[in-house]
């Protein structure tokens, strides 16, 4: 694939500038290392949201795309799991919250296997690395073979895949489970209401937010969502981040991430290949986990998949747009993709107007198109359910995914978030993910998904 600057200029004025201001954005967040989802909200570097970012910054920089992985992968726990932020101890404690003195990853995560440095967080989040990784090999693999770039990374995406696929099978069944809402990155999404109802909240006045200062708060999560967050993470903290030891108040089976779980295992499959190895036992886990996932949390009567509750074996009546990403899943029986497309393009998940997918059903009780994960349209999730559809032959559901993706990325100023009735910009502008997942559309119009 040719990076973005040698390839012929497009004939749309339009398509050439929203290319060079998602570059602009790619270019401003990087720090020398790897890239910040937003310069004011999140000042630090986020694990999937690197996955993604290394997605569009392929276009733009083979070189930059490795480098914005290996960084992230620097940070890995000698246990296997990446985690979910890596702090930049050149940003002051106050600029973000939870900072690193809460979480005290070399300290308290010691045992579990945490860098000396640099600070992390204790928890992680969706496994998008692989497919990324395997992304930007593709983009240029005489470089990436000339670096050594595959055969860097393969084990360590080996070892991520296995901490989830045991430490994290806390259902004994054979999927990963997430221990605290901001695993899944979907963090105060409906789908969590009830299971947080059993979380004691810490005390608002005992710590300090520090997304007020740039998000408004109609936008961003409550403080009661905020001290349930807070309580998770330092009872996981002060049992040593030990996923044994941890008595989890939080533990749930999400579609999505363990959707993402089977996309990775294919492209580790691919990757392993590549690198001369035999792949299969990769495959043959994505087409296990896909049977899993369609036994534990596809619901037939709601014609979606549901997050599983662990603490009391349930499916949660909530629907969001995790319930839809299932649909990258190669494998999926073709009813259960005839059905999640009805979903899709039906009442709960269509907003003709931005042609993007809301978080969460569009028809629920708790629908709000302003707050978070509880409505609005986010841009990842559409890259997502568009690899997703064009994975199954969907031609012509991707192509509308993708004008949507790009026409409201470009008309909010590669918003975070936007109100997916109206496509109204919410949350941070400027934002890596919107930026890189647009470029990655606009470039990689030749290619066929491969996992
Ligand atoms: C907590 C960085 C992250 C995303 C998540 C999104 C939001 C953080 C926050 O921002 O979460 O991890 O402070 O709200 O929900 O998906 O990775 O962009």
């Amino acid at each position: 694939m040719k990076s973005l600057l040698e390839r012929p200029a497009p004939t749309a004025t339009a398509a050439l500038t929203l290319r060079r201001g998602a570059a602009r954005v790619l270019i401003d967040n990087w720090t020398g290392t790897s890239t910040v989802p937003s310069r004011t909200l999140y000042p630090h570097q986020w694990s999937w949201d690197s996955a993604f970012i290394a997605i569009g910054l392929r276009h733009l920089s083979v070189r930059r795309a490795q480098q914005e992985l290996e960084s992230l992968l620097t940070a890995q726990w000698a246990d296997g799991r990446i985690p979910h932020i890596v702090f930049n101890p050149a940003v002051p404690h106050d600029a973000y919250f939870p900072s690193p003195d809460f979480w005290r990853s070399s300290g308290a995560g010691r045992a579990a296997g945490a860098p000396a440095a640099p600070e992390t967080s204790g928890i992680v989040q969706p496994p998008v690395h692989a497919l990324a990784a395997w992304l930007v090999h593709r983009a240029d693999p005489a470089e990436s073979e000339r670096r050594g770039f595959l055969a860097r990374v393969a084990p360590h995406l080996a070892a991520w895949h296995e901490y989830l696929l045991t430490r994290r099978d806390l259902g004994g069944a054979g999927l990963a489970a997430v221990v605290h809402p901001w695993e899944p990155g979907m963090d105060n999404s409906p789908s969590w209401d009830r299971a947080l109802t059993r979380v004691e909240p810490t005390a608002p006045d005992t710590f300090r937010r520090a997304d007020l200062a740039h998000g408004h708060p109609a936008d961003r999560p409550t403080d009661l969502d905020y001290g349930r967050y807070v309580r998770l993470a330092s009872d996981y903290r002060d049992a040593g981040y030990d996923d044994r030891a941890t008595p989890f108040a939080f533990a749930v089976e999400d579609p999505c991430f363990n959707a993402l779980l089977i996309a990775g295992e294919h492209a580790l499959a691919a990757i392993v290949h590549e690198l001369g190895g035999d792949g299969a036992i990769h495959t043959e886990r994505a087409d296990a986990l896909t049977r899993r996932m369609v036994g534990r949390l596809w619901d037939e009567e709601a014609g979606i998949f549901r997050a599983r509750d662990l603490t009391d074996d349930t499916l949660v009546s909530q629907d969001g747009v995790s319930g839809l990403i299932p649909l990258l899943a190669p494998g999926l029986p073709a009813h259960i993709t005839t059905r999640l497309v009805a979903t899709l393009t039906g009442p709960r998940f269509s907003a003709p107007a931005s042609r993007l997918v809301p978080s969460y059903d569009l028809t629920g009780p708790a629908f709000d198109a302003q707050r978070y994960w509880r409505g609005p349209a986010w841009f990842n999730t559409a890259w997502l359910i568009h690899r997703g559809l064009s994975t199954h032959g969907l031609r012509k559901q991707a192509e509308n995914l993708r004008q949507g993706i790009v026409t409201e990325a470009g008309a909010s100023d590669f918003a975070e978030y936007v109100d997916p009735a109206t496509g109204e910009a919410r949350g941070a502008r400027h934002f890596s993910w919107t930026a890189a997942l647009t470029l990655d559309l606009l470039c990689a119009d030749s290619e066929e998904p491969t996992a």
